[in-house]
């Protein structure tokens, strides 16, 4: 598996795993990105260009995709519309990439017969009440929340009746939440640290005491790689690294770190139909495929992310006061 493409490669979790790729392995990366607002060609820089080549387009062009599936051995789908706030906002474009993008990927799947792996979320399988001993896994009922989960909870879908009836070579992956270098400011954990550099308050919505199940991007990329060389076609693996935390103690952590007090953060409005809880058991990944997180300490990652975040001001600045804006507008 010489020849990759990352569709959503100059997104947060996409750019992660191109990085991976380069450091982990010897193949050649072709990006297929339509650099929306949470695009961003800076999060690969540095990258040997010999190796790596960006394509700017949308994933809905049938002619483009196609064009780039005859010259690959793979592909990888992250590119989607991510952010649930924002799906609240304007669902439209969620069910242009995440459904249509999808589907115009898949077709191209089938007439290239090209090994596909399709990266998703476990907000695809709702939420979990905050003492409940269950975690998701790959046998839990879709139960989507938010326009962003059920178009991610479709897109599964359509891979899944590809596989069933084409025969395409595709599995799946659900992943937790994800934090770590590269995150776009509009999500919990990058927006809080880079508030807390501009001397704003965190925001947590509600009473702070939704869980996410955290993991770092970088063991998202080793778990996408293992399932490309390991997995079994028309499987669905859930990836998670045991890191359950509500978000009031990340922003207490995130404090810490920035030598601000503990109390120093905001209540604001919640978000509606707001997910209580994820919590994501990663045994099938593990004892089928061999894959174990790197990353065992949050408060270590968190540290370092928030370093990432201290030194690459260029990088996050341009969408900050937009990112801002659109927040204060609807009093969070
Ligand atoms: P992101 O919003 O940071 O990046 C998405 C990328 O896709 C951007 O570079 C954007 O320009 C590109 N894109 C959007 N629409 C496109 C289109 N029509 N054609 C081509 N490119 C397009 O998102 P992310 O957080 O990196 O998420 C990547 C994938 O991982 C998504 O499929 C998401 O559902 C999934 N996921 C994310 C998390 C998380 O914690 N962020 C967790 C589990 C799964
Ligand atoms: O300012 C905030 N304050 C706050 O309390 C923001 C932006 C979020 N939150 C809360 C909402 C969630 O409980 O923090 C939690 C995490 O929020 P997000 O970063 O928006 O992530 P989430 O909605 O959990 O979804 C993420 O994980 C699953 C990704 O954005 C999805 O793409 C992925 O599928």
């Amino acid at each position: 598996m010489t020849r990759l493409l990352v569709t959503g490669g100059a997104g947060f979790i996409g750019s992660n795993f191109v990085h991976h790729v380069i450091e982990n392995t010897d193949a050649h990366v072709t990006v297929l990105d339509k650099l929306t607002y949470a695009g961003n060609r800076a999060s690969l820089a540095g990258l040997p260009d010999d190796r790596v080549r960006f394509v700017q387009g949308d994933i809905a062009d049938a002619e483009l995709v196609d064009s780039l599936f005859a010259e690959v051995d793979a592909v990888v789908h992250y590119a989607a519309e991510s952010h649930n706030d924002n799906s609240l906002h304007d669902p439209r474009p969620f069910l242009d990439t995440n459904i249509v993008g999808t589907y115009t990927l898949l077709e191209a799947a089938r007439r290239h017969q090209r090994r596909f792996h399709h990266i998703s979320t476990d907000e695809v399988y709702g939420d979990l009440e905050l003492d409940d001993p269950q975690r998701f896994t790959e046998s839990t009922p879709y139960n989507p929340s938010s326009p962003y989960s059920s178009t991610k909870a479709g897109s599964d879908l359509l891979v899944r009746a590809w596989v069933r009836s084409f025969g395409v070579h595709a599995t799946i992956s659900n992943c937790s939440n994800n934090y770590g270098p590269y995150q776009h400011v509009e999500k919990f954990i990058p927006r809080q640290i880079t508030n807390v550099l501009r001397g704003i308050r965190p925001k947590l919505y509600g009473a702070g005491r939704n869980v996410r199940d955290w993991i770092h991007a970088d063991d998202h990329s080793s778990a996408v790689l293992a399932i490309l060389e390991k997995g079994v076609i028309g499987e669905t693996y859930l990836i998670g690294a045991d890191g359950e935390r509500d978000n009031r103690s990340v922003v207490e952590l995130i404090l810490a770190e920035m030598g601000q007090p503990a109390d120093a953060y905001d209540l604001v409005a919640d978000r509606a139909g707001h997910d209580l809880r994820y919590a994501i058991d990663s045994t099938k990944l593990r004892t089928e495929l061999g894959w174990a997180p790197r990353y065992g300490d949050f408060a270590a990652g968190l540290a370092a992310t928030i370093a990432w975040y201290r030194d690459n001001e260029d990088w996050w600045a341009p969408s900050k006061d937009a990112t801002e804006s659109f927040y204060a507008a609807r009093g969070q």
